[in-house]
């Protein structure tokens, strides 16, 4: 498996390495080749030591079973850090630490971490192999589990140290934290549970984790390097590493455009982003589920790509009447965290089916029937999967070049107040709705349900700096082009009620009849109305041929109600006062200009 004598001569690779290798001391160093018979080397290896249970092969080929340590089972928020030098540069949305203090904190936990395990050297690609908007990382791993989802996840092994030659990478040090006395027996899913650090030092863009073998916390290139880091690096260097999934739209006349949306967690981000249209004659591929990179092309347009290769969504209300595509995307090669195992040997997890088998085996390995009375599946049980394997992947996903962007959207899920749709009057307008983006919470989230949570661009726990900086990045990037290339920006919210407590819109393929008009805005068709908020559709505006919804429903989903509005306000100053001085001017002018909209209306 692999191969134990390195597979490049870049230097500053070799040398890295070669320290991290002094202070984990590993049994073994693993240069990770990506080779599919590696891949299926290190599933064996991870059967036999009892992490993966391998599932039926004519239920689902080619598939794993896993479950965590119940105390490693979710991103761990309060253990995240930021270490800039000046406390003040990772803002209030950061955990912060002095970077000279956590690496000396660090290097003592990570002195003879990895003893007993090997250390894997996984270099990955994070977009498409040479593509001028992608960026490369080598993660080096204790967790063979890590390593054979990063397979899934990105473009990994000898080909991007191909591409790399003696080039500039991102070094992501991972260690689960629970090195192996001589003879001792190792654990299904090691971790140190009550040690966790999930750590970034963006002057070196540097990442270091450990403890966590779970998701974000392990698989570094997607939150920590994809996001936090890239996000610096982008501020740094005039371009965007945004939390936004990538549609492709094609309109009945084939003129195929690109969007991308930024939504918080529990709004249907991954439904929306394998959507299937129900308006006759348009299509709509997906180039991305989660995370979108732009950067400018010589034709003064913002160009995406989706960095990753893969997906690692959420299992729990996954079916085929939510996402049908889902579904199939994760029928074959994949691995499944901590779900449900079904008595013949494939997968399960609420609400997959109509009816819940009648026995499982859960996620905590328990015996389990309807009547426990606990979830099969821990509510953030996670799939991984490959994104070629998309019945509705874009063509154009693996394009080095990106895809041109004419729109973003923002959102949330409000029970009111917030329409439809609404439509930004300006770059700096959009700016302002992306930074006001809010959620009420749900069930399934921590918190009071329908308490109110801002999550500006859905980037809070993903910005890598201050999240004041951030606004005013927005704002340049709108300054470094004709206004006329920039894509236009609008507000979303699938989830408003009407009295009787019942959502007024359809949403999942129906969102469709809403990206309809969003095309049309931008090709300079879709009818709008000035309300004091932004543009919203006009009574005509949205196909709704072959919909039920009544007149009295469009209407209140379309409502902006300036005095529900003006209640909003100081909700808004206090949410944006939290930015301090670093709060761009843009944006005061914004909430001051909303207000003024309200007051005159
Ligand atoms: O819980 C985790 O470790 C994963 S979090 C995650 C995974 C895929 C896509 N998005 C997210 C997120 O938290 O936004
Ligand atoms: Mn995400």
């Amino acid at each position: 498996m692999g191969s134990t004598t390195p597979l490049t001569n870049n230097k500053k690779l070799l040398a890295w390495v070669d320290e991290m290798a002094k202070m984990c001391q590993p049994d073994q160093v693993i240069w990770c080749d990506g080779s599919k018979e590696e891949y299926d080397e290190m599933a064996d290896l991870l059967v036999k030591s009892g992490t993966y249970v391998k599932l039926n092969e004519d239920k689902r080929p080619n598939s794993y079973w896993a479950i965590s340590d119940p105390a490693d089972v979710a991103r761990v928020e309060d253990r995240t850090f930021v270490c800039t030098k000046k406390e003040e540069d990772a803002g209030p949305n950061n955990n912060w630490c002095d970077p000279e203090k956590m690496r000396a904190e660090m290097t003592v936990l990570y002195t003879g971490s990895m003893k007993g395990r090997a250390m894997y050297v996984v270099p990955f690609s994070m977009g498409p192999l040479g593509s001028k908007i992608a960026h490369i990382g080598i993660e080096l791993t204790d967790s063979p589990y890590v390593a054979n989802n990063l397979k899934i996840m990105t473009r990994m092994g000898k080909p991007v140290l191909d591409v790399l030659g003696d080039g500039v990478f991102i070094p992501c040090l991972h260690s689960v934290g629970s090195p192996l006395e001589e003879g001792q027996q190792d654990v299904p899913w090691p971790c140190n549970a009550d040690n966790k650090y999930i750590t970034h030092f963006p002057a070196e863009r540097t990442i270091w984790s450990y403890g966590s073998g779970y998701g974000g916390n392990a698989l570094l290139g997607k939150k920590c390097f994809a996001l936090r880091i890239a996000s610096s690096m982008a501020r740094e260097e005039g371009w965007l590493a945004e939390h936004m999934l990538i549609l492709g739209i094609t309109p009945p006349n084939g003129e195929k455009k690109y969007i991308t949306a930024a939504f918080p967690s529990a709004c249907g981000k991954t439904n929306l982003a394998m959507l299937n249209a129900t308006i006759p004659g348009w299509k709509v591929e997906c180039v991305g589920d989660d995370i979108a990179w732009m950067k400018f092309g010589e034709d003064g347009r913002l160009y995406a790509i989706n960095p990753e290769a893969g997906y690692f969504g959420v299992a729990p209300g996954t079916s085929m009447k939510t996402n049908p595509n889902c579904m199939i995307t994760m029928k074959e090669n994949s691995i499944f965290t901590n779900v449900a195992y079904t008595e013949d040997g494939d997968v399960w997890w609420e609400e997959m089916t109509d009816e819940p088998p009648a026995r499982l085996t859960d996620w905590k390995g328990n015996e389990w029937t309807p009547e426990t009375g606990t979830p099969a599946a821990h509510p953030n049980a996670r799939f991984t999967a490959h994104a070629c394997q998309n019945p509705v992947i874009d063509p154009a996903w693996e394009d080095p070049k990106g895809v041109p962007i004419s729109a973003f959207l923002f959102g949330g899920r409000r029970a009111s107040v917030v329409p439809l749709i609404h439509e930004s009057f300006s770059w700096q307008h959009g700016t302002f709705l992306g930074s006001i983006a809010s959620s009420e919470k749900t069930a399934a989230a921590a918190g009071k349900v329908g308490e109110l949570r801002y999550d500006p661009f859905a980037m809070l726990p993903f910005c890598g700096y201050h999240m004041g900086d951030y606004f005013k990045h927005w704002l340049e990037i709108g300054k470094k082009t004709d206004p006329d290339k920039l894509p236009k920006i609008f507000y979303v919210n699938w989830f408003r009620k009407g009295e009787d407590g019942k959502f007024l819109w359809p949403g999942y393929g129906e969102n469709s009849r809403v990206l309809k008009w969003v095309i049309e805005r931008v090709c300079g068709d879709g009818k709008a109305e000035e309300t004091p908020i932004g543009l919203i559709p006009t009574n005509d505006a949205l196909d709704l041929d072959g919909l039920d919804i009544s007149e009295s429903d469009l209407k209140e989903l379309l409502k902006v109600d300036p005095e529900e509005w003006k209640k909003q306000i100081p909700l808004i100053r206090e949410h944006l006062a939290k930015f301090g001085d670093r709060l761009p001017e843009g944006l005061k002018d914004e909430i001051d200009a909303l207000e003024k909209r309200l007051e005159a209306s």
